[in-house]
């Protein structure tokens, strides 16, 4: 169960292994012929991943419309085009950055959960050479590599506006990569450095753009063809998920989902409660398993009484709390956590929690805080449609999502450490969503 992504992941890694070779450049050209397509292999998006990638003979150019950022890559061992000059590394422009890069990647520096797993699907870890000092992620092996890596900063600067007072805030951040040779950092945010790469699988609007980003991640390397493969076979199995769903009638007798939170501060006291919005792509995940999200803008209640009464005709209650500690940062909530937070008792025969349908997206975390909602949810939609179905299915709450912790029956947070990297070739054959034929 635990396990169950990281196995995904072997599997994967095993089957592209013993793949035949496929027509690319694993390294750098040593003979350039302009005439040449250098890229056989080619990806297109087309599912609203927030980034649009195209081929050139020796080079591609990739926009991403999230960090609003150009990233062109170049042939190693080839001519960078003309036309795609690199933003000045000194540049105080604010987006719409390019930055231009020699690719397949050799060692990149680490600022991404996300980028972590899909590297690890692509079973490129071996080029993580660095990672950004806070950087946690939830993937044991992952956390075992970073551990014996150097560490790198981040700078931050305020260009100063000459003849006033009142500068212009131009925050400039930028990797240190200090004396790392390093390519580039896969990191989150559109940064004013030339060399960090955002990866934003979290913005797509469609769940299967978010693995999309898979592709993205595949250009830096040359490994389209095999990002391609990965990425069918998530498209497949969502697909059938969806048919699992309709054919099981789940699509016909919808449930309600809320995303709510209450809203503790230091001193203890839970001042407020608060009903969210889901994100679009977790609007339709849910959607595509049957289950319709309560509607309603975010809206905050400060008596308990009413915000029962708003969240009275839910069937499902995705928990978005935080539990501040007294001298800074969080810790996850437990059930405990919840029955004071929400104030719940059993005279409010409230359905949600009646039948045990609270659910948090943390079950698989760090022992450093980290989440795997922020790393292999984000990229892998078909096993997070399989956790949406199993939760809409269960009548009385269930234990066997990989992300969805079940807070009535106190299911554990699966805390991980790097002491779980382990060999998982034995437990390869136990790879699939769990759910029907979908595999
Ligand atoms: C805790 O903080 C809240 C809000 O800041 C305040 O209203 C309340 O009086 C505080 N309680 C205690 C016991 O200090
Ligand atoms: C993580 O949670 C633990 C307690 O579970 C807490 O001691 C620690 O400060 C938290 N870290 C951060 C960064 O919030
Ligand atoms: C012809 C060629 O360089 N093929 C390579 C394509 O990429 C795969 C995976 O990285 C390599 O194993 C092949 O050798």
């Amino acid at each position: 169960m635990l396990f169950r992504i990281n196995v995904i992941a072997v599997s994967l890694a095993a089957l592209l292994a013993a793949a035949p070779a496929i027509a690319n450049e694993s390294g750098c050209v040593t003979k350039f012929d302009p005439s040449k397509d250098y890229f056989p292999d080619k990806v297109t998006t087309k599912y609203g991943a927030g980034f649009e990638i195209s081929y050139n003979k020796n080079y591609k150019v990739i926009r991403n419309l999230v960090s609003d950022e150009n990233y062109i890559l170049v042939q190693c061992g080839t001519p960078a085009p003309a036309d795609h000059p690199a933003t000045d590394a000194t540049s105080t422009q604010v987006g719409d950055w390019t930055k231009v890069f020699d690719v397949p990647a050799k060692k990149v520096a680490l600022d991404s959960a996300p980028a972590s797993a899909i590297l690890e699907l692509l079973g490129e870890q071996d080029s993580v050479g660095a990672s950004y000092r806070f950087l946690e992620v939830t993937s044991p092996c992952m956390q075992k590599r970073l551990d014996g890596l150097p560490r790198i900063q981040q700078n931050f600067g305020t260009p100063k506006t000459k003849n006033s007072r009142r500068a212009i805030l131009t925050p400039r951040v930028s990797y240190d990569l200090g004396d790392n040779v390093l390519d580039w950092t896969f990191t989150t945010y559109g940064m004013s450095d030339p060399y960090s790469v955002a990866v934003n699988p979290e913005s797509a609007t469609d769940m299967l753009g978010k693995a999309e980003w898979i592709k993205f991640i595949g250009a830096f390397y040359n490994r389209e063809a095999d990002a391609n493969k990965l990425f069918e076979g998530i498209e497949s199995r969502y697909a059938c998920l969806q048919d699992h769903a309709k054919s099981t009638g789940l699509t016909k007798q919808t449930k309600t989902v809320g995303f709510a939170r209450y809203n503790r501060v230091p001193n203890g006291t839970v001042t407020s409660w608060t009903v969210d919005q889901g994100q679009q792509w977790f609007v339709q995940g849910l959607a595509d398993a049957g289950l319709t999200v309560h509607a309603g803008d975010v809206t905050g209640y400060s008596n308990v009484d009413s915000f029962h009464k708003a969240i009275g005709d839910w069937d499902v209650l995705i928990d978005m709390s935080t539990e501040p500690l007294k001298r800074g940062g969080a810790t996850i909530p437990l059930w405990d956590n919840l029955v004071d937070g929400y104030q719940f008792n059993d005279n409010q025969k409230l359905r949600v929690v009646a039948d045990n349908s609270i659910y948090r997206t943390d079950h698989i975390s760090s022992v450093n805080n980290a989440t795997d909602f922020n790393e292999h949810l984000q990229i892998q939609p078909d096993l997070l449609l399989a956790d949406f179905i199993r939760i809409h299915a269960a009548n009385d709450g269930t234990t066997e999502a990989i992300w969805h912790r079940n807070l009535p029956k106190q299911a554990p947070v699966s805390w991980l450490s790097a002491d779980s990297c382990q060999n998982m070739a034995d437990k390869v054959a136990s790879a699939s969503s769990g759910i029907g034929k979908c595999s």
